[in-house]
């Protein structure tokens, strides 16, 4: 990979990441072209020494980083632009068969192509906060100007893959705060009040996952800590707790049923982790 911040950089979508992205690449000393359907979004970025491209095929550059709302507007813009020469790096949001998808029809038309996901706000990108996630051929050039750079393999579909599982994880674990937050302030006890301690057992359990993450790969799972019958009458209690304070229960009903068709199917006696088996299956 060239560290080389002399690299020209086109960055197609100017929303408010597309921005932030130019605004990085600038800062850094490339010589960055913008382009976006509304031309009066890049008048900012002119101001601080980008070059607007007229049209979408002057755009594109040797790389170019694409940041539009999903792929579909991706396949719209770039429909007849031609590609050849053009190595894309599309920033945009999506799953992985919709990364794969437009990975095959890029590199028909030319282009070569390296899908990404941001787990970023605007802000934060050009920080090392900033982790942006690459997958498909390897770059050679260097985009240490957005953040933290991780790449993730030649699958092109891994970056949206990481992207949803990360999602997942973020979403869950905001979930079982606000259901906490929803209980205690049953009693009187604020969200602020609560936070440290929640923070404190998310810290925990984040502590767990090598050791979890071994049981999985292994498909190995001895009762080390608790066992998942252990594990399912506090669940019960979680249940019970809620629908008596009159809070929503549909979250620690929906973690025990889980834990229960485990139960069922005669994993009682195991670690948490057997649970895997019911995530790999699509449910009932
Ligand atoms: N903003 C964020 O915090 C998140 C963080 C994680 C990743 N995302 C993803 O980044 C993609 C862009 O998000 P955004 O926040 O920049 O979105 P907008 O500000 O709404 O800008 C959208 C740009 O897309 C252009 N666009 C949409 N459709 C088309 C089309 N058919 N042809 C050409 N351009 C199109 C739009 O152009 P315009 O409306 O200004 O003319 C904007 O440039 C997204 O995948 C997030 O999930 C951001």
């Amino acid at each position: 990979m060239t560290d080389n911040a002399n690299t020209p950089i086109s960055v197609v979508g100017l929303g408010l990441m597309g921005t932030a992205l130019a605004r990085a690449f600038l800062k850094a000393g490339h010589p960055t072209t913008v382009w976006n359907r509304t031309a009066a979004k890049a008048d900012s970025l002119v101001a601080e020494g980008a070059r607007l491209a007229p049209t979408i095929g002057d755009a594109l550059g040797a790389v170019t980083i694409l940041c539009l709302t999903d792929y579909s507007a991706v396949r719209e813009l770039l429909g007849d632009a031609g590609l050849a020469g053009t190595t894309l790096v599309n920033l945009t949001s999506g799953d992985s068969a919709q990364a794969r998808e437009t990975a095959a029809w890029a590199e028909k038309q030319g282009a070569r192509y390296v899908d990404g996901a941001i787990m970023a706000i605007p802000s934060a990108i050009g920080t090392a906060e900033a982790v942006i996630l690459l997958s498909g051929p390897r770059p050679d050039f260097e985009l240490g100007a957005l953040g933290t750079i991780s790449y993730l393999g030649e699958d092109p579909g891994l970056a949206s893959l990481y992207d949803v599982a990360g999602l997942t994880m973020m979403w869950s674990v905001l979930n079982a705060w606000l259901q906490g937050t929803a209980m205690l302030k049953t009693a009187g006890v604020d969200a602020a009040t609560y936070a440290p301690f929640a923070r404190q057992i998310a810290a925990g359990v984040a502590d767990w996952l090598p050791g979890y993450a071994e049981q999985i790969d292994k498909d190995s799972f001895p009762a080390e800590v608790s066992a998942l019958e252990t594990d399912a009458r506090a669940m019960a209690h979680m249940v019970e707790e809620s629908e008596a304070l009159g809070v929503n229960a549909e979250l620690p009903k929906l973690i025990k049923a889980m834990a229960d068709r485990a139960i069922a199917a005669g994993h009682g006696g195991e670690q948490y982790p057997v649970l895997i088996r019911e995530f790999e299956r699509a449910g009932e």
